[in-house]
């Protein structure tokens, strides 16, 4: 019977005098796939366009050579976030809308890394809406990929942020009257450096983003339409061409350095454009701290922890 192992066994060359065996460089390991790095069978329902943005997490996995040690993945509460739990890596299934501090902790404490959070429209917008403001504003190292489907689908089928004004669902029997929030709006005006969109339907399109996401050197947030197809079945048929809809990408002449041309795209009808809308340059609050911590260090350089801690004392007396 073979065994298999949840992890990659690296092959070692040792030096037969010293018996060292010095590890293969990053360079030099295969990259993984996506059996090595698919965990538990996921539970969503079939047809779901949540497998789509999985298969196509793994993908950028596989092309880009994440080993398990450097894959870390967030998520907060819904059906989307229950992500982490298919990813044989690091990662967490945290509380609801609190992905984003978890995930700024470790990106903090953590450089070597690229944090990866994935949840849903209600996780994102609407309990974990204030976090979503500050992490952007703060400009935290990270990629924030919220599978939008319209509506919550984790617990059956409730009005979200995100849903269209008329939208019945259980919570809203007469149809939904509360006007809906725009996630590239919002992402924009919070102040994310990396703003994208996507769709499940497109799965070069939805690679291609990840992979723009994690080359930046910031808070970059990608609104991905993935279709609940339980309770909002057909949501984004007009953004799907086999479907009869229009997938038009970002216009060629778009400046995605300009803010206000980024918010009138993202004020388009749906099915609206898709691509990176805006991108801008701005210091990470990863590169500010970092800052910080150097230079107290050069402060206290060649003193010992307790004659630091001694010192911090000294300073509130
Ligand atoms: C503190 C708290 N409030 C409410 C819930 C119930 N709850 C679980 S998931 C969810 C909404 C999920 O919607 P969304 O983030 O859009 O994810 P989806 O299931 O649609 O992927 C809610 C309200 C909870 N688990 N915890
Ligand atoms: S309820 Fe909707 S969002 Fe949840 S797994 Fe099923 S299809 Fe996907
Ligand atoms: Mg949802």
């Amino acid at each position: 019977m073979s065994l298999t192992l949840p992890f990659e066994v690296l092959p070692r060359t040792g030096n037969l005098n010293t018996g060292l065996v010095p590890p293969l460089s990053d360079a030099d390991r295969k990259g993984l796939t996506k059996k090595e790095v698919a965990a538990d069978h996921p539970t969503w329902c079939p047809g779901c366009g949540d497998f789509s943005v999985l298969a196509l997490y793994f993908k950028l996995i596989e092309k880009r050579k994440i080993h398990h040690e450097k894959i870390t993945t967030v998520a907060g509460i819904g059906c989307s976030s229950r992500f982490p739990y298919f990813v044989q890596a690091h990662g967490a299934h945290y509380i609801h809308g609190r992905a984003l501090p978890f995930a700024s902790g470790i990106s903090l404490s953590r450089p070597d890394l690229h944090v990866f959070v994935f949840g849903g429209d209600g996780d994102a917008f609407s309990i974990g809406g204030n976090h979503f403001n500050h992490t952007a504003r703060k400009n935290i190292k990270l990629t924030y990929c919220v599978m939008d489907n319209w509506v919550y689908g984790l617990t059956k089928k409730q009005t979200s942020p995100t849903s269209p004004l008329g939208f019945k669902s259980k919570t809203d029997g007469w149809g939904s009257m509360d006007h809906p929030i725009n996630p590239m709006k919002q992402a924009i005006s919070a102040g994310a450096t990396f703003v994208a969109r996507t769709t499940h339907t497109n799965p070069n399109h939805v690679l291609q983003m990840m992979e723009a996401a994690m080359d930046h050197d910031g808070f970059s947030f990608i609104e991905c339409l993935s279709e609940c197809v339980e309770f909002y079945e057909g949501a984004f048929d007009a953004s799907n061409p086999r479907k009869g809809g229009a997938f038009n990408t970002v216009p060629a002449d778009h400046d995605v350095t300009d803010e206000a041309a980024a918010y009138k795209l993202a004020g388009e009808a749906f099915p609206g454009s898709f691509g990176i809308f805006y991108k801008t340059t701005r210091a990470t609050k990863n590169a500010n701290e970092a800052k910080i911590v150097s230079s107290h260090q050069e402060k206290v350089k060649g003193l010992k922890d307790w004659q630091i801690l001694q010192k911090n004392f000294d300073r509130l007396k």
